[in-house]
């Protein structure tokens, strides 16, 4: 199973947080990646860093060829597409893709390198606005590090 998280909390080129996040559940419906299945559209509070507007969040299941570096590729060229620029870690942004799960595949963190790709997506478990879309839409999967579903991970928060 291949989980993209997607937020957005900052207008773009594709419009407000809600039309960026229905474009970019279009964009990985085309090229590389199919889509498979997608969460409803969720409203939430910033986590993180709390003075900054309200977030759409939403979770895919989508299915595609590519390795997960080069997917992970393809998810900052849509970001890009979509007006993202590097700004502060959790700060605002018009559109950010985040690899939470490619088939289980587990690639540790090396060392306080930021931008490298960490499989699982090491938030899950804190983060209410991955959970809720993926208990929607896979409430089969399990995290491959810690073993629960996403209803179990919910639970604890
Ligand atoms: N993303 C962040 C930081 N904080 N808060 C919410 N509610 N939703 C997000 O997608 C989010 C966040 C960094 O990527
Ligand atoms: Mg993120
Ligand atoms: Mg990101």
């Amino acid at each position: 199973m291949i989980l993209v998280a997607l937020g957005s909390n900052q207008n773009g080129p594709w419009g407000t947080p809600e039309q960026t996040v229905k474009r970019a559940i279009l964009e990985l419906n085309s090229g590389p990646t199919k889509l498979k299945i997608a969460s409803s559209l969720i409203q939430t509070t910033p986590f993180g860093i709390i003075n900054q507007p309200n977030f759409v969040n939403a979770v895919v299941w989508i299915n595609t060829a590519l390795a997960p570096q080069a997917l992970l590729r393809l998810l900052h060229m849509i970001e890009r597409n979509a007006g993202r620029r590097r700004g502060r870690r959790w700060g605002p942004r018009t559109l950010d893709l985040d690899l939470i799960d490619y088939n289980g595949q587990k690639i540790a963190q090396k060392g306080l390198v930021q931008k490298a790709l960490v499989l699982p997506h090491p938030g899950i478990a804190a983060r209410l606005f991955v959970l809720e879309p993926i208990a929607e839409i896979a409430p089969g999967w399990k995290h491959s590090v810690n073993h629960k579903t996403a209803i179990s991970m919910i639970r604890k928060l």
